[in-house]
């Protein structure tokens, strides 16, 4: 069934491209014929008849099929009826608009969000040819919107990327609208037609006189509600591919505007003289710079055009990303290998050559030359493959060659002429991969640890007797102090103690080596008997329950954080299978006639100072730490598995979807992730009686 679908689009397609090239001889005096034609009889019916008459051949009506395949299975042309195709049609719109600005046309893009949740798409390009398509015998512009396939692939020269991931053209945004406009702007006219569900409501026809010079295209549409499953938009969505599609089309103006609201439109501009290399700064903006410069590298090989900007930081982690037709390819492929290989080989050899790396020396690994690496990698192909399980990796092996031999070449002449930069980058480098062989030592000795089950724990580890973790639970104690009240609390048979001294490592500020080589991590990795990262395993779990338990002060909470970011960067897997929690120590101790109460807020004081009443015999104390209470007072109110109060520690589905930082996320108004995750469980832990 599809395969039949699939090759009848393709015979059109062959014989539009047949007509195309004829259309550029022909365009212009076919398109002046029209115009002149059109602006002697004004009166729509009157052409509309000659239309009915003359067109309405064997050819019209396979192209209204076509339209129709699109709404019987429309997820076969844009991917999904979701939330994410619907959005998809303003993008394939767009793209055209785009691709006009590539061809060097059009210098603005405006695009509406008008109330009710219809699009308006304005460009001031030359305006969609509205000359008659020899084959089709109809105007260029009825071609565009009413035959499958045809969008995008009109005049030819220069790259279209509405031919890549989803470029399906705008007939298919057209199938999918309970109603599209187009307005052209052209010669002091105004051309216009209307199609309702991909049908022609009329010829096109002039509906007004524009200034002179003007030129441009405008397309209204409104998804069709009986094909998306919701059609309401998403303004921060098309934000931020607006944005992204602006860095990657430098000189390119595009405004956004959310029409919808009565309390005021929400508007956003983007133009980026520097293109791809303001994109690297705007990645880099929250980062310290390595250095001033930001590389920037352009040409074209083999029909391939090159794009590159990169910058160094002085953080540790990679982002090097790749786009094929301005879309992006979170798998890489062969751009994104061309140029790794080419800035390892460069490097090299420059390091080499000039002695920043002696000749005895290993070379400088991949991840070497990329560790805080800001780059951007933008290649414009004529029919790039996509392959890979999400078909997001471009297959195309002319793209490595192209990218390699443009990037070396001036990545060489760009080192030669700036010696400071070349310094910097191969001692950062260098630095990296020494710190790449002791985390690999640290690594290495965690494994061993961690494989000599139990011979090697912690000495400061007060283990407990059971042998079966599913009993067990293990307190993360801050202070000495408090580890030793616990100890001597604590119920030894299941409960193991940990004590922890002063504040721990910031894991997300510094490299590997140093947080393998940090002794309370060592201890807590040792102890946990999990391992960690791709070494994870949770069948060696040791203790069922992970307990943190700080002070209920501003430190606590502190340090608290500090070990969550810990457990979720390096056993997020714990959190996810719920065996971190956070103990509940009390703020308050109330005491009256020999009776004790204890409060865990101020809330919880005010409550029972209700029910006792507030005299002289109340006697409170405020807890300013852990180390204030004594071990009973400890078991009691936080340690006794009868009577504490523990929070589980939830991991939602945003910050799981963080786990696996993707593009989108870098791309958004940006937070830090790890004070966003932090946020996001302070809400979503819950509360749990035990
Ligand atoms: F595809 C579309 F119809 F949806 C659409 C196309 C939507 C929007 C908002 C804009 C466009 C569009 C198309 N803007 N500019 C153009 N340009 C052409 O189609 C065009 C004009 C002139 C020539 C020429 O060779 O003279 C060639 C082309 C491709």
């Amino acid at each position: 069934m599809s395969e039949e679908i699939r090759d009848e689009g393709r015979d059109i397609l062959e014989s539009l491209n047949k007509t195309q090239m004829d259309m550029t001889d022909e365009k212009i005096k076919s398109q002046a014929e029209l115009t002149e034609e059109l602006k002697e009889k004004e009166n729509a019916e009157e052409i509309e008849r000659e239309h009915v008459t003359q067109e309405y051949g064997a050819d019209q009506i396979q192209i209204l099929e076509g339209l129709e395949a699109v709404r019987k299975r429309p997820g076969m042309y844009i991917g999904t009826t979701s939330l994410r195709g619907l959005h998809h049609l303003v993008y394939e719109i767009v793209d055209n608009s785009v691709d006009e600005a590539l061809a060097g046309f059009c210098k603005n893009i405006y695009v509406d969000i008008n109330p009710g949740n219809y699009i308006t798409v304005t460009d001031d390009g030359r305006g969609i040819p509205v000359g008659i398509n020899q084959k089709a015998g109809l105007p260029a512009v009825e071609v565009v919107f009413t035959i499958l396939h045809a969008g995008g692939k009109f005049g030819g020269g220069g790259y279209k990327v509405s031919g890549g991931l989803h470029g399906v053209g705008a007939s298919v945004v057209n199938a999918l609208s309970t109603w599209l406009e187009v307005d052209i702007y052209h010669d002091g006219q105004i051309y216009n037609q209307r199609y309702e569900r991909g049908k022609v409501c009329y010829p096109l026809k002039i509906v007004g006189k524009c200034e002179e010079g003007k030129t441009g295209t405008k397309v209204t549409f409104q998804p069709d509600p009986q094909i998306f499953e919701d059609t309401v938009f998403d303004y921060d969505t098309l934000k931020q591919r607006f944005r992204e599609m602006a860095f990657l089309t430098k000189g390119l103006r595009i405004i956004l505007t959310d029409k919808r609201d009565d309390a005021g439109d929400r508007t956003d501009e983007f133009y980026y003289e520097g293109g791809i290399k303001e994109f690297v700064k705007y990645l880099n903006e929250n980062k310290t710079a390595l250095y001033e410069n930001i590389l920037y590298f352009e040409g074209t090989r083999n029909d391939v055009y090159v794009e590159v900007a990169m910058q160094h930081n002085d953080g540790y982690n990679e982002m090097v990303y790749g786009y094929v037709n301005n879309i992006n390819t979170p798998e890489g492929g062969m751009h994104v290998d061309g140029y790794k290989r080419a800035i390892t080989r460069i490097l090299n050899d420059y390091g080499k050559k000039n002695k920043l790396i002696k000749d005895n020396e290993p070379n400088l690994s991949g991840e070497d030359v990329r560790e805080g690496l800001t780059a951007i990698i933008s290649v414009k192909i004529e029919d790039p493959q996509f392959e890979g399980q999400t078909k997001q990796k471009l297959g195309n092996s002319i793209a490595s060659t192209a990218v390699n031999s443009i990037v070396s070449e001036q990545l060489t002449y760009f080192l030669e002429q700036n010696p400071n930069v070349a310094k910097l980058i191969i001692e950062k480098s260098l630095t990296a991969q020494r710190a790449r062989e002791a985390a690999k030592k640290a690594r290495d000795l965690t494994r061993r640890k961690t494989a000599l089950d139990g011979a090697a724990l912690p000495g400061k580890l007060a283990d407990c007797s059971d042998r079966n973790p599913e009993n067990c639970e293990i307190y993360i104690v801050e202070g000495d102090s408090a580890g030793g009240s616990a100890k001597s609390a604590r119920s030894r048979a299941t409960q193991a103690i940990l004590p922890l001294r002063g504040k721990i490592l910031n894991v997300e500020k510094a490299r590997l080596d140093k947080i393998l080589g940090n002794a309370e991590i060592k201890a807590m990795i040792t102890a946990f008997g999990t391992g960690i990262h791709e070494d994870f395993d949770i069948s060696k779990l040791r203790y069922n329950k992970i307990i943190i338990m700080t002070d209920a002060d501003v430190d606590g909470a502190h340090i608290a954080t500090l070990m969550l970011t810990f457990l979720y960067r390096f056993m997020p897997e714990l959190i996810k299978h719920g065996h971190v929690y956070l103990a509940q120590p009390p703020l308050y101790k109330l005491e009256k006639n020999k009776k004790v109460w204890y409060a865990y807020s101020d809330d919880e004081l005010a409550q029972i100072l209700n029910e006792v009443g507030r005299d002289q015999n109340n006697k409170i104390q405020r807890y300013k730490g852990l180390g204030e209470m004594d071990a009973d007072q400890l078991w009691e109110t936080t340690m006794d598995p009868e009577r504490r109060v523990l929070l589980r520690v939830n991991m939602n589905e945003e910050a799981e979807t963080e786990l696996d930082m993707t593009f989108t996320t870098l791309m958004g108004d940006k937070v830090e992730p790890r004070r966003d995750f932090i946020e996001a469980n302070a809400k979503y832990v819950q509360n749990l009686d035990i």
